[in-house]
């Protein structure tokens, strides 16, 4: 049973994948936390190429992560449709707005305002529907707040009027796994006389597991399969790990699939994920009434995937893959006189909401550039996995014919400068990310190396820091988001033109920075 999809299906920080089938199209949908536009949408016919066609929350008022802190706000969505509408039901962490039920006719948008389900106390919703029509909302009791915050009380439903967001009966506990820590990401399918009760259970982390139950209500009593955990990759040698928390659609030949999240950790013994968690895919064989699932195989796209963006039109921020942090694109970038302008608060990346743009990072072995013009204002490049931890490339004015840029790599309690100076009142800057080209043992060559480089008007390459990348990885952040790039401003006016990114996972990936990576 081995998998003809690539994997990742769906690159960079992309967690918590749920995907449905409408006519033969599928439409895949991820956790975006404090970032805007919140919680991607992705298209495909043939489940192999996909398009980022839009995102759902698109306004402040639906997502209500203006305030949430990092790596809390938009969690683990569930896609669903009937009867004409698709639905998105999510869990809004550390945010008053809660579970939340968006709809929409095109998935491509608009999306409605949202409705809460205030009942829902815990994380990562279900929707599901009985023969009768009536809808079941089934959840991981995971207690974010009240008398015991953190406590776990296993998988919870209850009848929901989606109206108006009322619980029409008191919740009920579910099957909850086999055991293994926080039994989460439920999802409900119906197949032939049984009902199938899907979780995630052992953690997001290494630990992380797909067990199953069936029963023949959707209310349960469910009782476990013959062979769970379905899915998991620890303790395996699988390039893949922390399979888990997956949703289950058919795939386009007839035979089911299933999405899930999974991490690309480098290094032997202690391993580091650079990108944190991306969407995968597997093939799922039915026997015997219970699923089989193959072990998720990495198979990445050959080639390199290339995306420019001039930066001289207000269109070209207008793609849905451009992300902020709890704030619009919009808010804190323009297109003046035909390039990007941004305005700096008086702090770079440290701040919780910067004035930043960027992009999903999507290939272990990348390149992100663009060209800035300090002439105003302080600014540049970022790398961002939160607030603590980041990589800043900054270009100031040295003279009127030169520029210094001052890389800060960022830790918790931890900064350490590097400055160069380069000719010109503009600079390009460049991120490059690179698989280490050979694994040695308890060396620390976990991890990949990132190397952050100024070009000049003399065109040539000056290398201004050269970094460790488990430092900026999920398990080091201990984040549950992954790596974001692109361009800030600290202080005063920044204008930035020709961003570029290129990335490539096949074999060879790109050329190692030095062997003359042209962009
Ligand atoms: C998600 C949950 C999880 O809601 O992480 O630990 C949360 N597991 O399934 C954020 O992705």
């Amino acid at each position: 049973m081995a998998s003809s999809y690539p994997n990742p299906l769906m690159p960079g920080f992309n967690p918590d994948p749920s995907c449905v089938r409408v006519d033969g199209v599928y439409y895949l949908v991820t956790s975006s936390f404090e970032y805007m536009p919140g919680l991607p949408v992705y298209r495909s016919t043939d489940f192999v190429s996909w398009e980022h066609i839009g995102n759902i929350a698109e306004r402040m008022s639906q997502s209500g992560v203006a305030e949430t802190p990092s790596g809390m706000g938009i969690w683990a969505p569930t896609i669903r449709h009937r009867d004409g509408v698709f639905y998105v039901i999510v869990v809004i962490a550390a945010s008053p707005r809660g579970c939340v039920v968006f709809t929409a006719s095109d998935p491509a948008g608009p999306w409605s305002e949202g409705t809460p389900i205030p009942s829902v106390d815990g994380i990562d919703p279900d929707l599901a529907w009985d023969d009768a029509g009536n809808a079941y909302v089934t959840y991981s009791a995971y207690r974010m707040a009240g008398e015991e915050p953190g406590r776990h009380d296993g998988i919870e439903q209850f009848r929901v009027d989606l109206t108006t967001g009322e619980a029409l009966e008191s919740p009920r506990p579910l099957w909850s796994g086999t055991g293994l820590q926080f039994p989460e990401a439920p999802h409900l399918y119906r197949r032939g006389a049984f009902w199938y009760l899907l979780i995630a259970e052992g953690g997001t982390e290494r630990g992380h597991a797909v067990s199953i139950a069936r029963g023949a209500s959707i209310e349960g009593p469910f009782s476990g399969g013959p062979a769970n955990p379905l899915l998991r990759a620890a303790g395996t040698s699988s390039p893949v790990q922390n399979t888990g928390h997956a949703d289950l659609v058919e795939g386009p030949d007839g035979t089911d699939v299933f999405v899930a999240l999974g991490v690309r950790p480098l290094g032997t013994g202690l391993s580091f994920s650079p990108l944190g968690r991306e969407t995968f895919a597997t093939p799922v064989e039915w026997v015997d009434g219970w699923p089989v699932v193959a072990p998720i195989e990495l198979a990445p796209h050959d080639g390199v995937c290339a995306e420019r963006f001039g930066l001289s039109s207000a269109a070209e921020l207008a793609d849905p893959g451009w992300l902020a942090v709890g704030q619009l694109v919009g808010d804190v970038a323009a297109v003046i006189d035909g390039c990007l302008a941004m305005s700096g608060p008086g702090v770079s990346l440290d701040a919780r909401r910067p004035a930043f743009i960027g992009r999903r990072q999507r290939h272990l072995d990348s390149d992100t550039s663009i060209r800035v013009r300090p002439r105003d204002g302080i600014g540049g490049l970022g790398l961002r996995y939160n607030e603590r931890f980041h990589i800043t490339a900054t270009a100031r004015s040295s003279t009127a014919e030169r520029t210094l840029v001052t890389v800060v790599a960022a830790l918790p309690g931890i900064r350490q400068s590097f400055h160069e100076d380069v000719p010109g009142d503009e600079v390009m800057l460049r991120i490059s990310t690179r698989r280490p080209r050979r694994f040695m043992p308890n060396d620390g060559a976990g991890g990949d190396r990132i190397v952050i480089t100024a070009v000049g008007t003399d065109g040539r390459d000056v290398v201004v820091a050269e970094l460790d990348g488990r430092f900026w990885s999920a398990e080091t952040a201990a984040s549950f988001t992954g790596r974001v790039i692109g361009p800030f401003a600290e202080s005063g006016e920044v204008r930035f033109r020709d961003f570029a990114y290129q990335g490539g996972d096949g074999r060879n990936g790109l050329a190692q920075p030095g062997e003359r990576v042209e962009l």
